[in-house]
């Protein structure tokens, strides 16, 4: 260890302590805007520097490690008034556009502004004109309102590995944007909106549709239902100050109510759904040879997205089985409106997820209009939900607890852990035992598949079969699972895994492009994996074969999993 002191405050920290971390420790915060606990720092903003005793330099904390002994500075007039011209400077170059961006009151840059008490901008306004790029439909990048924290870049190149923004220009006109000034189209941006969630300000956030689902509810002609997905649940509460983790279902089913919806849904119905289905073809390809193994998990669409672009000698091997995103948009286009005596095209389906792809996957290929219609007409995030509640004047925190809506709106602890990395394989072994032997599994859970390891893996004895699985999530750890199954096809051996997980973001959906602003960090995220797996044991049925919805399902209307209706509305295809 080292002993320094901060401020005149002793603090003993481990060698290789940075300076910003050692004051955090006897609570004092260092300002920084580049600075973010996903990321290895920089040193890009300039306003961390510190003192340090008996030295002339001016060390940047976020940085620099602490120096056994050393006394450092870390508030005081002068760096006061050098750290309050940082940010004049930035906001000079910044559009003076609070009132109208979507980050007022969340964003980084007005709150250090509010802390220095800045009044008036002492520099010329120089902001560069170039237009917002809005051709993906997930995302907005406004490089107007960039600030050069380069957080963004740093998310995408280093934690998602796709290198879909850069640093383009020099000085105060450096902006992040794809390579070469090309739109976000047209670069191999995975839509998956972890730029967005770690941008301290308004430069690059989720297209807003709260109004095309506004409109739908206002339209009498329109029969609004409106499916939530595992991972909202336990992040919604934060954009209503509770914390990170909290389960508000019932609650949320109640605002959707207030809003005016008609029919409340669980996109952890069709969780369970995806199991049945993707479980058989897993069963089915061990045990009929029928496809490719390892099967790998399809429900991420920007790992969808990702697998197109880099690993297209993989779609053998990915599940064709629909997100239950999609799956329950279908569902609830035929079998729940036939059964209310509607048509597909009288019913607005709408979905609220943790993400930014979603918006692209509703519309993302034919097969999404299984239908007939689009059958998720809008894919709002959990914060554009987070404002339509706070717009509409709905106290969320006096709402009592509701229920979802039936056929399609209950869920098992198997449906909801879908939201957090590792959950899908453990709902998948939950009842792959079951589909292959006929016989309950002896213990529900699966602890050697959850954790926050980049990559895991596990083996699972499933009837005579050791099931060898693997999980990635953060698309920069699936890089060396994909090469591992490359080179072992490519050297005729059996596959190292029988069935991968893979989730861009990580943490799984907990931590997707679209939920509430928070430091992103690791403890957030445990947090929020940690209410999912609350969920879970307060589920009446833990298993998604229990689910006495998902058998009447089956029963009434599709047949049997895997079979030519389910394959026909549930499954999908995937394209290089
Ligand atoms: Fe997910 Fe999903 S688990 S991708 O992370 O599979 O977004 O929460 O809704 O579709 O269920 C996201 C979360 C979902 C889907 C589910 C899957
Ligand atoms: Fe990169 Fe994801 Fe942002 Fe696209 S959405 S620019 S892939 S971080």
């Amino acid at each position: 260890t080292v002993k320094v002191e901060i401020n005149g405050t002793a603090v003993e920290v481990p060698k290789g302590t940075r300076i910003l971390d050692a004051a955090k420790k006897v609570g004092v915060k260092i300002p920084a805007l580049c600075v973010h606990p996903d990321l290895e720092p920089w040193a890009a903003c300039g306003l961390c520097i510190v003192k340090v005793e008996g030295s002339p330099k001016l060390p940047r904390a976020c940085a620099t490690e602490v120096v056994d002994g050393a006394k450092y500075i870390t508030h005081d007039p002068e760096l006061n008034e050098v750290r309050r011209t940082t940010v004049e400077m930035m906001l000079a170059n910044h559009p003076n556009e609070c009132l109208t961006c979507g980050r007022s009151g969340t964003c980084e840059l007005q709150t250090m502004a509010a802390n220095f008490g800045i009044r008036e901008i002492p520099f010329d306004s120089r902001i560069p004109e170039i237009a917002r790029d809005e051709s993906t439909p997930s995302l907005v990048l406004d490089p107007r309102k960039c600030i050069s924290c380069g957080r963004c870049v740093l998310v995408c190149q280093q934690m998602q590995d796709v290198w879909a923004l850069e640093f383009l220009n020099r000085g105060d006109e450096t902006r992040m944007m794809p390579s070469g000034g090309a739109l976000l189209n047209e670069s191999p941006c995975i839509k998956c909106g972890q730029c967005s969630a770690h941008c301290p300000v308004g430069a690059i956030y989720e297209k807003d549709e709260t109004k095309r689902l506004l409109e739908a509810i206002r339209d009498p002609d329109k029969h609004v239902a409106v499916q939530i997905a595992p991972a909202v649940r336990v992040a919604l509460g934060e954009a209503f100050d509770l914390p990170a983790g909290e389960i508000t279902t019932g609650k949320i089913y109640a605002a959707l109510r207030r809003l005016g919806v008609d029919a409340v849904f669980d996109t952890n119905f069709a969780a369970d759904l995806t199991i049945m289905e993707e479980g058989t073809e897993l069963v089915e390809r061990l045990t009929k040879g029928n496809g490719e193994i390892p099967l790998i998990t399809s429900c991420c669409p920007s790992w969808v997205d990702y697998m197109e672009k880099y690993y297209d000698d993989m779609i053998p091997h990915f599940s064709t089985a629909k997100s239950p995103m999609m799956m329950q948009g279908v569902l609830t286009k035929t079998y729940y409106a036939e059964s209310k005596g509607l048509s597909s095209k009288e019913i607005f389906s709408a979905a609220i997820m943790p993400c930014t792809a979603k918006k692209f996957e509703c519309s993302r290929d034919v097969n999404m209009f299984a239908s007939g219609e689009q059958d998720v007409d809008v894919s709002l995030t959990t914060r554009e939900l987070a404002r339509m509640i706070k717009s509409s004047g709905i106290d969320f925190h006096s709402l009592s607890d509701e229920d979802a809506d039936a056929p399609i709106g209950a869920y098992t602890g198997a449906g909801t852990i879908f939201g957090a990395t590792g959950g899908v394989m453990e709902a998948a072994l939950r009842t792959a035992h079951y589909l292959v032997t006929g016989n309950e599994h002896a213990g529900i859970t699966f602890e050697d598949v959850r954790g926050m390891d980049g990559v895991r893996s596990a083996e699972v004895q499933v009837g005579d079969t050791t099931l060898r699985v693997a999980i990635a999530h953060g698309i920069a750890n699936v890089r060396d699972l994909m090469n591992q199954l490359r080179e072992a096809k490519a050297a005729g051996q059996e596959p190292p895994f029988h069935f991968i997980e893979v989730m861009a973001c990580r943490g799984g959906c907990i931590s997707g492009g679209g939920q509430p602003y928070a430091t992103s960090s690791d403890e957030t995220r445990e947090q929020r994996i940690a209410g999912i797996y609350k969920d879970d044991e307060k589920s009446e049925f833990r298993c998604s074969h229990h689910n006495p919805f998902i058998k009447k399902v089956y029963d009434d209307f599709l047949g049997a999993p895997n079979g030519k209706k389910a394959h026909e509305l549930l499954h999908t295809h995937y394209t290089p």
